[in-house]
Protein backbone atom coordinates (compact mmCIF):
# COMPACT_ATOMS: atom_id res chain seq x y z
CA UNK A 1 0.00 0.00 0.00
CA UNK A 2 1.49 3.63 -1.27
CA UNK A 3 -1.80 5.33 -0.63
CA UNK A 4 -0.82 8.53 1.45
CA UNK A 5 -3.26 10.58 3.19
CA UNK A 6 -4.33 14.07 0.64
CA UNK A 7 -2.42 16.92 2.51
CA UNK A 8 -5.49 19.24 2.68
CA UNK A 9 -8.66 17.31 4.29
CA UNK A 10 -8.72 18.12 8.13
CA UNK A 11 -9.91 15.23 9.89
CA UNK A 12 -13.18 17.35 11.09
CA UNK A 13 -14.28 17.40 7.56
CA UNK A 14 -14.79 14.01 7.71
CA UNK A 15 -18.25 13.47 7.80
CA UNK A 16 -19.63 12.39 11.57
CA UNK A 17 -21.96 10.04 10.47
CA UNK A 18 -19.78 7.82 8.75
CA UNK A 19 -17.92 7.21 11.90
CA UNK A 20 -20.68 5.67 13.70
CA UNK A 21 -20.89 1.66 13.87
CA UNK A 22 -23.84 -0.69 12.69
CA UNK A 23 -22.11 -4.30 13.22
CA UNK A 24 -25.34 -5.77 12.27
CA UNK A 25 -25.69 -4.69 9.00
CA UNK A 26 -22.41 -5.32 7.66
CA UNK A 27 -23.18 -8.54 9.07
CA UNK A 28 -26.33 -8.88 6.96
CA UNK A 29 -24.54 -8.00 4.17
CA UNK A 30 -21.16 -10.17 4.14
CA UNK A 31 -23.76 -13.15 4.88
CA UNK A 32 -26.12 -11.89 1.25
CA UNK A 33 -22.59 -11.60 0.05
CA UNK A 34 -21.91 -15.05 0.76
CA UNK A 35 -24.88 -16.32 -0.63
CA UNK A 36 -24.58 -14.84 -3.93
CA UNK A 37 -24.98 -11.26 -4.14
CA UNK A 38 -22.84 -11.35 -7.07
CA UNK A 39 -25.30 -12.85 -9.40
CA UNK A 40 -28.49 -11.83 -6.87
CA UNK A 41 -28.51 -8.04 -6.08
CA UNK A 42 -32.20 -8.42 -4.92
CA UNK A 43 -30.51 -10.53 -2.48
CA UNK A 44 -29.89 -6.87 -1.18
CA UNK A 45 -33.18 -5.65 -0.97
CA UNK A 46 -33.62 -5.69 2.77
CA UNK A 47 -30.29 -3.76 3.08
CA UNK A 48 -31.42 -0.84 0.98
CA UNK A 49 -31.97 2.32 2.22
CA UNK A 50 -32.08 5.59 0.86
CA UNK A 51 -29.20 7.25 2.29
CA UNK A 52 -26.16 5.48 2.88
CA UNK A 53 -25.59 4.44 6.52
CA UNK A 54 -22.45 3.69 7.71
CA UNK A 55 -21.49 -0.10 8.83
CA UNK A 56 -18.30 -1.33 10.71
CA UNK A 57 -15.38 -1.46 8.73
CA UNK A 58 -14.23 -5.11 8.53
CA UNK A 59 -10.90 -5.78 10.29
CA UNK A 60 -9.43 -6.51 6.98
CA UNK A 61 -9.51 -2.83 6.00
CA UNK A 62 -8.93 -1.31 9.33
CA UNK A 63 -5.64 -0.44 8.41
CA UNK A 64 -5.81 0.83 4.64
CA UNK A 65 -8.76 3.26 6.46
CA UNK A 66 -5.48 4.91 8.70
CA UNK A 67 -3.63 4.72 5.73
CA UNK A 68 -5.79 6.97 3.01
CA UNK A 69 -7.37 8.23 7.00
CA UNK A 70 -10.75 8.80 5.33
CA UNK A 71 -13.46 6.93 6.70
CA UNK A 72 -15.51 4.30 4.16
CA UNK A 73 -18.66 4.80 2.68
CA UNK A 74 -21.11 1.78 3.46
CA UNK A 75 -21.40 -1.49 1.37
CA UNK A 76 -25.04 -0.04 1.13
CA UNK A 77 -23.97 3.12 0.08
CA UNK A 78 -21.19 1.57 -2.71
CA UNK A 79 -23.65 -0.94 -4.20
CA UNK A 80 -27.34 1.21 -4.76
CA UNK A 81 -25.99 4.44 -5.40
CA UNK A 82 -24.17 3.60 -9.04
CA UNK A 83 -23.89 4.71 -13.09
CA UNK A 84 -24.19 2.10 -15.04
CA UNK A 85 -26.08 3.06 -18.18
CA UNK A 86 -26.10 -0.39 -19.02
CA UNK A 87 -29.00 -0.94 -16.56
CA UNK A 88 -29.99 2.43 -16.90
CA UNK A 89 -29.38 6.05 -16.20
CA UNK A 90 -30.73 7.01 -12.54
CA UNK A 91 -28.24 6.13 -9.74
CA UNK A 92 -30.62 3.19 -8.19
CA UNK A 93 -31.05 1.60 -11.50
CA UNK A 94 -27.98 -0.85 -11.59
CA UNK A 95 -28.96 -2.18 -8.03
CA UNK A 96 -32.43 -2.76 -9.43
CA UNK A 97 -32.05 -4.01 -12.70
CA UNK A 98 -29.02 -5.86 -12.85
CA UNK A 99 -29.98 -8.95 -11.37
CA UNK A 100 -30.13 -11.10 -14.96
CA UNK A 101 -27.06 -10.37 -15.81
CA UNK A 102 -24.26 -13.69 -15.61
CA UNK A 103 -20.62 -12.80 -14.81
CA UNK A 104 -19.45 -15.61 -14.74
CA UNK A 105 -18.06 -17.69 -16.87
CA UNK A 106 -16.25 -14.77 -18.42
CA UNK A 107 -13.84 -14.45 -21.48
CA UNK A 108 -11.97 -10.90 -21.48
CA UNK A 109 -10.06 -11.24 -25.22
CA UNK A 110 -7.01 -9.15 -25.17
CA UNK A 111 -5.45 -7.76 -29.01
CA UNK A 112 -3.90 -5.37 -30.81
CA UNK A 113 -0.45 -4.45 -30.28
CA UNK A 114 1.17 -7.87 -27.93
CA UNK A 115 2.95 -10.89 -28.17
CA UNK A 116 0.38 -12.41 -26.85
CA UNK A 117 -3.36 -11.55 -27.83
CA UNK A 118 -5.88 -14.39 -27.19
CA UNK A 119 -9.39 -14.95 -25.74
CA UNK A 120 -8.58 -15.86 -22.06
CA UNK A 121 -10.64 -17.31 -19.40
CA UNK A 122 -10.48 -15.00 -16.42
CA UNK A 123 -9.61 -17.08 -13.65
CA UNK A 124 -6.83 -17.67 -16.58
CA UNK A 125 -5.96 -14.62 -17.07
CA UNK A 126 -5.28 -14.19 -13.62
CA UNK A 127 -3.72 -16.72 -12.30
CA UNK A 128 -0.62 -16.11 -10.73
CA UNK A 129 -1.24 -12.78 -10.00
CA UNK A 130 -1.44 -10.85 -7.07
CA UNK A 131 -4.73 -9.77 -5.40
CA UNK A 132 -4.39 -7.24 -3.03
CA UNK A 133 -7.23 -4.97 -1.01
CA UNK A 134 -7.02 -1.15 -2.22
CA UNK A 135 -9.02 1.59 -0.47
CA UNK A 136 -9.32 4.43 -3.04
CA UNK A 137 -11.82 7.58 -3.51
CA UNK A 138 -14.15 7.03 -6.51
CA UNK A 139 -14.68 10.82 -7.90
CA UNK A 140 -18.09 11.19 -9.83
CA UNK A 141 -18.11 14.24 -12.77
CA UNK A 142 -20.92 15.57 -11.12
CA UNK A 143 -19.11 16.36 -8.59
CA UNK A 144 -20.07 13.34 -5.61
CA UNK A 145 -17.54 11.14 -3.83
CA UNK A 146 -17.09 8.28 -2.14
CA UNK A 147 -13.70 5.75 -0.68
CA UNK A 148 -14.40 2.13 -1.77
CA UNK A 149 -12.45 -0.76 -0.13
CA UNK A 150 -12.07 -2.24 -4.01
CA UNK A 151 -10.69 -5.23 -4.18
CA UNK A 152 -8.04 -6.53 -7.17
CA UNK A 153 -5.08 -6.41 -9.23
CA UNK A 154 -2.19 -4.13 -11.16
CA UNK A 155 -3.46 -3.67 -14.33
CA UNK A 156 0.55 -3.90 -15.22
CA UNK A 157 0.77 -6.94 -13.96
CA UNK A 158 -1.45 -8.21 -16.36
CA UNK A 159 0.24 -6.23 -19.50
CA UNK A 160 3.40 -7.19 -18.78
CA UNK A 161 1.47 -10.67 -19.29
CA UNK A 162 0.75 -10.47 -22.63
CA UNK A 163 3.88 -8.77 -23.43
CA UNK A 164 2.55 -4.86 -25.33
CA UNK A 165 4.88 -4.60 -28.29
CA UNK A 166 6.85 -0.84 -28.78
CA UNK A 167 3.59 0.52 -31.13
CA UNK A 168 1.53 0.18 -27.66
CA UNK A 169 1.00 3.56 -26.92
CA UNK A 170 -2.54 3.67 -25.43
CA UNK A 171 -5.27 0.88 -24.11
CA UNK A 172 -8.59 0.41 -24.71
CA UNK A 173 -10.68 -1.19 -23.07
CA UNK A 174 -14.55 -2.19 -24.05
CA UNK A 175 -18.11 -3.19 -22.03
CA UNK A 176 -19.57 -6.40 -23.17
CA UNK A 177 -22.76 -5.75 -25.26
CA UNK A 178 -25.87 -8.17 -23.85
CA UNK A 179 -28.74 -6.19 -24.22
CA UNK A 180 -30.43 -9.23 -22.99
CA UNK A 181 -29.31 -9.07 -19.92
CA UNK A 182 -28.77 -5.24 -19.89
CA UNK A 183 -31.96 -3.42 -20.43
CA UNK A 184 -30.55 -0.09 -20.87
CA UNK A 185 -28.37 -1.36 -23.84
CA UNK A 186 -31.89 -1.50 -25.45
CA UNK A 187 -32.07 1.65 -25.97
CA UNK A 188 -29.66 3.89 -27.69
CA UNK A 189 -28.84 5.90 -24.32
CA UNK A 190 -24.91 5.58 -25.16
CA UNK A 191 -23.52 4.20 -28.64
CA UNK A 192 -22.60 0.89 -27.03
CA UNK A 193 -20.15 -0.70 -25.93
CA UNK A 194 -19.10 1.65 -23.40
CA UNK A 195 -15.45 2.52 -24.66
CA UNK A 196 -12.79 3.65 -22.20
CA UNK A 197 -9.21 4.19 -22.62
CA UNK A 198 -5.23 4.71 -20.51
CA UNK A 199 -2.40 6.04 -22.29
CA UNK A 200 0.16 3.46 -21.61
CA UNK A 201 2.29 5.07 -18.95
CA UNK A 202 -1.11 5.26 -16.73
CA UNK A 203 -2.20 2.03 -17.12
CA UNK A 204 0.97 0.72 -15.49
CA UNK A 205 1.37 3.16 -12.66
CA UNK A 206 0.93 0.89 -10.09
CA UNK A 207 -2.48 2.90 -8.19
CA UNK A 208 -4.44 1.46 -11.57
CA UNK A 209 -6.03 -1.22 -11.19
CA UNK A 210 -8.53 -3.95 -12.34
CA UNK A 211 -11.17 -4.17 -9.28
CA UNK A 212 -12.92 -7.66 -9.05
CA UNK A 213 -14.19 -7.13 -5.83
CA UNK A 214 -15.34 -4.63 -3.50
CA UNK A 215 -15.95 -4.97 0.46
CA UNK A 216 -13.79 -8.23 0.42
CA UNK A 217 -16.80 -10.03 -1.60
CA UNK A 218 -16.62 -10.46 -5.13
CA UNK A 219 -18.08 -7.45 -7.44
CA UNK A 220 -21.99 -6.86 -7.23
CA UNK A 221 -23.22 -6.78 -11.15
CA UNK A 222 -24.10 -2.85 -10.45
CA UNK A 223 -20.52 -2.19 -9.59
CA UNK A 224 -18.78 -3.79 -12.92
CA UNK A 225 -18.84 -7.71 -12.08
CA UNK A 226 -16.59 -9.80 -12.48
CA UNK A 227 -13.57 -7.13 -13.74
CA UNK A 228 -13.98 -3.03 -13.89
CA UNK A 229 -10.94 -0.85 -14.21
CA UNK A 230 -10.43 1.77 -11.12
CA UNK A 231 -8.15 4.61 -11.73
CA UNK A 232 -8.29 6.96 -8.52
CA UNK A 233 -7.01 10.10 -9.53
CA UNK A 234 -9.18 10.36 -12.53
CA UNK A 235 -13.37 10.93 -13.25
CA UNK A 236 -15.79 8.35 -12.01
CA UNK A 237 -16.22 7.63 -16.04
CA UNK A 238 -12.57 6.26 -16.71
CA UNK A 239 -13.97 3.36 -14.58
CA UNK A 240 -15.22 1.20 -17.86
CA UNK A 241 -17.50 -1.71 -16.02
CA UNK A 242 -18.01 -5.41 -16.77
CA UNK A 243 -14.75 -5.53 -19.38
CA UNK A 244 -14.80 -8.24 -22.23
CA UNK A 245 -11.88 -6.44 -24.25
CA UNK A 246 -8.62 -4.65 -23.99
CA UNK A 247 -6.56 -4.29 -26.93
CA UNK A 248 -2.99 -2.22 -27.29
CA UNK A 249 -3.29 0.60 -29.62
CA UNK A 250 -0.85 3.46 -31.58
CA UNK A 251 -3.36 6.24 -31.06
CA UNK A 252 -5.43 7.89 -28.23
CA UNK A 253 -8.44 5.70 -28.43
CA UNK A 254 -12.31 7.68 -28.92
CA UNK A 255 -13.30 6.92 -24.93
CA UNK A 256 -17.24 7.17 -24.91
CA UNK A 257 -18.07 10.16 -22.77
CA UNK A 258 -15.90 12.30 -24.88
CA UNK A 259 -17.54 10.45 -28.22
CA UNK A 260 -20.84 11.99 -26.49
CA UNK A 261 -20.17 15.21 -25.29
CA UNK A 262 -16.40 16.23 -26.18
CA UNK A 263 -17.25 19.98 -24.94
CA UNK A 264 -18.10 18.97 -21.18
CA UNK A 265 -15.51 15.45 -21.50
CA UNK A 266 -12.05 14.63 -22.38
CA UNK A 267 -10.00 11.94 -22.61
CA UNK A 268 -7.59 12.41 -19.71
CA UNK A 269 -10.83 12.63 -17.45
CA UNK A 270 -7.73 13.58 -14.21
CA UNK A 271 -9.75 15.46 -11.50
CA UNK A 272 -8.76 18.70 -11.21
CA UNK A 273 -10.23 21.56 -9.00
CA UNK A 274 -9.11 24.39 -11.01
CA UNK A 275 -10.99 23.35 -14.27
CA UNK A 276 -14.51 23.68 -14.06
CA UNK A 277 -17.01 21.31 -15.73
CA UNK A 278 -18.86 23.53 -18.54
CA UNK A 279 -22.26 23.39 -15.95
CA UNK A 280 -20.95 23.20 -12.63
CA UNK A 281 -17.56 24.17 -10.54
CA UNK A 282 -15.38 21.27 -9.83
CA UNK A 283 -13.66 23.25 -6.57
CA UNK A 284 -15.79 21.36 -4.01
CA UNK A 285 -17.21 17.76 -3.44
CA UNK A 286 -20.49 15.90 -2.21
CA UNK A 287 -18.78 13.27 0.05
CA UNK A 288 -21.48 10.68 -0.01
CA UNK A 289 -23.34 10.56 2.57
CA UNK A 290 -23.65 14.12 3.07
CA UNK A 291 -26.36 16.11 0.74
CA UNK A 292 -23.83 19.14 0.72
CA UNK A 293 -20.80 19.79 -1.08
CA UNK A 294 -18.28 19.52 1.58
CA UNK A 295 -14.78 18.79 0.47
CA UNK A 296 -12.65 20.83 -1.33
CA UNK A 297 -11.31 18.38 -4.30
CA UNK A 298 -7.76 18.00 -4.60
CA UNK A 299 -5.49 18.00 -7.57
CA UNK A 300 -5.27 14.27 -9.03
CA UNK A 301 -7.78 13.49 -6.37
CA UNK A 302 -5.43 13.88 -3.77
CA UNK A 303 -2.61 11.61 -5.49
CA UNK A 304 -1.07 14.54 -7.18
CA UNK A 305 2.48 13.55 -5.25
CA UNK A 306 2.51 10.14 -7.20
CA UNK A 307 1.11 11.01 -10.47
CA UNK A 308 1.81 14.13 -11.42
CA UNK A 309 5.03 13.34 -13.27
CA UNK A 310 2.71 11.79 -15.71
CA UNK A 311 1.72 15.03 -17.12
CA UNK A 312 4.62 17.47 -16.70
CA UNK A 313 4.30 20.06 -19.12
CA UNK A 314 0.73 19.30 -20.27
CA UNK A 315 -1.75 22.04 -20.90
CA UNK A 316 -3.95 20.69 -18.09
CA UNK A 317 -6.90 22.95 -19.40
CA UNK A 318 -6.73 22.13 -22.64
CA UNK A 319 -6.45 17.76 -22.21
CA UNK A 320 -9.01 17.96 -19.74
N1 LIG B 1 -19.90 0.15 -18.83
C1 LIG B 1 -20.03 1.24 -18.07
N2 LIG B 1 -19.04 1.58 -17.23
C2 LIG B 1 -19.17 2.68 -16.45
C3 LIG B 1 -20.31 3.52 -16.54
C4 LIG B 1 -21.34 3.12 -17.45
O1 LIG B 1 -22.39 3.78 -17.58
N3 LIG B 1 -21.17 1.98 -18.18
N4 LIG B 1 -20.39 4.65 -15.77
C5 LIG B 1 -19.12 5.24 -15.31
C6 LIG B 1 -19.30 6.31 -14.35
S1 LIG B 1 -19.91 7.78 -14.96
C7 LIG B 1 -18.95 6.19 -13.03
S2 LIG B 1 -19.05 7.51 -11.95
C8 LIG B 1 -18.48 4.88 -12.48
C9 LIG B 1 -19.27 4.49 -11.24
O2 LIG B 1 -18.74 3.32 -10.67
P1 LIG B 1 -19.39 2.68 -9.36
O3 LIG B 1 -20.81 2.40 -9.69
O4 LIG B 1 -18.64 1.43 -9.07
O5 LIG B 1 -19.29 3.68 -8.27
O6 LIG B 1 -18.58 3.83 -13.43
C10 LIG B 1 -18.17 4.18 -14.74
N5 LIG B 1 -18.15 3.00 -15.59
MO1 LIG C 1 -19.55 9.41 -13.29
Amino acid sequence: MIIRRPPDIPSSEITPESVYVDRRKFIQAAAAGAAGLAVNPSALAGLQAPTAQSQEIPPRFANMRSEIDEALNSYEAVTTYNNFYEFGTAKEDPARNSGDFNPRPWKVTIGGECNKPGEYDLDDLMSGITMEDRVYRLRCVEAWSMVIPWYGFQLSSLINRVEPTGNANFLMFKTIVRPEEMPGQRQAILNWPYVEGLRMDEAMHPLTILATGVYGMDLPNQNGAPLRLVVPWKYGFKGVKSIVSIDFVERMPLNTWQRQNSVEYGFYANVNPNVSHPRWSQARERRLPSLFKNHPTTMFNGYAEQVQHLYAGMDLERWK
